[in-house]
């Protein structure tokens, strides 16, 4: 069978891209059994034979009606698939669908019928606020990177920006490369309504959001930028547990040298 892929660099590019992130939190232990998902919007990408392309699934409910997805086309990691299985093979752990002119319905065209993420309607929520905000954001991840899981443990770090500002000033990039900083968002259950609408609410101010006790949700440009963002962070984590380990409590950078990265960089808070 002839993959979607085929003959289409740019949007096997973007679905590769996807790969090669997968891998990554696979090997980072992020991504334990079927673990996170990922979804792209590659809209851009679709050409008339793609358009033509008939549906190999049945029409499936989103859930909630999303009036920009109109015509709107996503990569999605399929549902109980491992992000190590999508590394290798893609298009057999993740299907391209398309959003039905009703915005509340899809169907799966290429290249097998795998099932979309669990937390499709959350991801689509996400991509529906973007669109609506004139974002060229088109790739959203959650994934479970654990020293940063672990911090929600603890009930200082929930407070607004404490956790940010930690991060920020354990390595100048982490502010330089994830300047929005952390959001913060309560406990809430996985794949529910509540998380999904708290989620968007809190992208409004931050590209990564933290899932108390669960995960990071990221968005950005493309899903290698999305899982930049999650790295830079993370390693601060690493870093501030590295020093705790030492013994000692690590001295972070000073507000006056995080101000002057703001406004060497041109840095937006
Ligand atoms: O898809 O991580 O939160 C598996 C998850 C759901
Ligand atoms: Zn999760």
């Amino acid at each position: 069978m002839k993959s979607i892929l085929e003959g289409r660099p740019a949007l096997a590019a973007e679905v590769n891209k996807v790969a090669e992130v997968a891998g990554y939190l696979w090997q980072k232990g992020w991504a334990e059994r079927n673990g996170g998902n990922i979804t792209v919007n590659v809209t851009e990408y679709v050409d008339d034979d793609i358009k033509a392309m008939p549906a190999i699934s049945e029409v499936k409910q989103i859930g909630t009606a999303l009036p920009h997805l109109k015509g709107c086309y996503f990569y999605c990691k399929g549902t109980q698939k491992r992000m190590r299985d999508l590394a290798r093979w893609p298009m057999e752990n993740g299907s391209i669908i398309r959003i039905l002119d009703d915005c509340a319905s899809y169907v799966i065209i290429a290249d097998s019928p795998v099932m979309p993420t669990s937390e499709l309607p959350s991801h689509l929520s996400v991509h529906n606020y973007l669109i609506a905000k004139g974002s060229p954001y088109k790739a959203s991840v959650h994934t479970h990177p654990i020293e940063l899981v672990a911090m929600t443990h603890c009930k200082k770090f929930l407070e607004k920006d404490v956790a940010s500002n930690l991060l920020w000033s354990m390595i100048p990039e982490t502010k330089a490369f994830c300047p929005r900083g952390l959001g913060i968002i309560p406990y809430k259950l996985p794949s529910s309504v509540e998380l999904a609408e708290a989620t968007i609410r809190e992208l409004d101010d931050y590209d990564v959001v933290m899932w108390e006790k669960h995960g990071v949700f990221a968005v950005d440009v493309d899903v290698m930028a999305a899982f930049d963002q999650v790295d830079v962070l993370n390693k601060s984590a690493l870093i501030y547990i590295a020093a705790k380990n030492m013994g000692f409590e690590p001295d972070g950078m000073s507000q006056e040298q995080m101000k002057e990265m703001t406004v060497a960089f041109n840095l937006p808070k």
